[in-house]
């Protein structure tokens, strides 16, 4: 039975990637912070149904020594590092802890299989953010990087960490560049979540609006359990390349927030308001993916159309606030 180990299972990909995982019949373990320990119904939401089957280990990408430990224990096959601060306005407010986590935690985790488990495959969860400010569309394996933010420059650094570990030690690493991936299971902090649960509020009455920072950024919109299956893929095969995983369709914020009113009878504009809190300091307007090589070497392409996420996180939030409503109305 092969062994995986996963950094950031409490996360969107972490929870996918380990169901995913054990349904391919690997021992599946986590790194988990103490405090995720330490109260478990919050922080396990995501992986409640299947943590029975999980094995978890407390350790932080801040502390090498931890991550060494786990390293040394499980043995893993293969490793796939999602952990990360990866809210790209909080970057902006607190760069320290970004570069920080992201950087040296992508260190510790390279630098433990290296000592440790040298055989052991490592996965980057790599971001199209590392683009930034593009001069060219679509973006492929060899457009240059041009981040706009601090999580995009740690993103950076942690690919070329990959790419070095790779060229320097003969180690099995690479990087999915994937492009911006959604599900009912998104923080709430990112737009698309934003703009679901907000407007399944609106249509049953809790709230009035829909606050929105710039409407006009275009981004390649997934669904996240399609693109875990692109980072398993990358790491069967006979050697370590890295990979752009992505819709191939580009839409944007405005275009989400229309879709998602439209998908329960409501006209966006009625609700939508501009707050310019919610803007960046440097915004990142446009991207696009081009998963051609994925598509060839990995037979990989995405399987949900931007509407049907659209609809489907729309949809889940609707049927979370009636349970969360009826919840309360029995209790009172
Ligand atoms: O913003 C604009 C915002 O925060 C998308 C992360 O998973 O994907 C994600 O990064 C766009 C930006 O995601 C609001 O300015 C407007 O242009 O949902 P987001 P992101 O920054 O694209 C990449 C691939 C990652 O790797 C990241 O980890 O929407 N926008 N109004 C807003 N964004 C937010 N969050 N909230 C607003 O009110």
């Amino acid at each position: 039975m092969k062994k995986a180990l996963i950094t950031g299972i409490t996360g969107q990909d972490g929870s996918y990637l380990a169901e995913f995982l054990l349904s391919k019949g690997y021992e599946v373990h986590g790194i988990v912070r103490n405090n995720a320990i330490e109260n478990p119904e919050h922080r396990f939401y995501r992986i409640n149904h299947i943590l029975e089957k999980l094995t978890l280990h407390s350790a932080s990408l801040e502390n090498y020594g931890s991550i060494y430990n786990v390293l040394e224990k499980v043995q893993p096959d293969e490793c796939y590092h999602l952990a990360a601060i990866s809210f790209v306005s909080y970057s902006f407010e607190d760069p320290f802890s970004t570069i920080n986590t992201n950087v040296n935690g992508t260190l510790s985790v390279l630098s433990a299989i290296k000592e440790r488990v040298p055989r052991c495959r490592f996965y980057f969860a790599g971001t199209s953010e590392m683009f930034g400010n593009v001069n060219e569309s679509p973006q492929n394996e060899n457009t240059p990087f041009n981040p706009r933010s601090p999580y995009g420059i740690s993103k950076v650094t942690g690919y070329h960490l990959t790419k070095n570990f790779r060229e320097s030690y003969n180690m099995f690493a690479l990087s999915g560049i994937l492009f911006n991936h959604e599900s009912p299971r998104r923080g709430y902090e990112f737009v698309s979540r934003k703009i679901t649960t907000t407007v399944a509020k609106i249509k049953l009455g809790l709230v009035k609006e829909l606050k929105l920072g710039s409407l006009e950024p275009k981004r390649d919109w997934g669904f996240a359990g399609d693109y875990v299956k692109a980072m398993w893929l990358m790491l069967q095969q006979d050697s370590s390349e890295d990979y752009v995983i992505a819709s191939g369709e580009c839409h944007s914020v405005k275009e989400f927030a229309e879709t998602a009113f439209a998908s329960v009878d409501l006209d966006w504009k009625e609700y939508t308001k501009i707050d310019e809190k919610f803007y960046r300091p440097a915004e990142v307007f446009e991207l696009k993916g081009d998963y051609s090589k994925a598509k060839k070497k990995l037979n990989w392409e995405p399987e949900v159309s931007f509407c049907d996420l659209v609809k489907d996180m729309v949809n889940h939030d609707l049927a979370l606030l009636k349970k969360q409503i009826s919840n309360v109305s029995v209790v009172r």
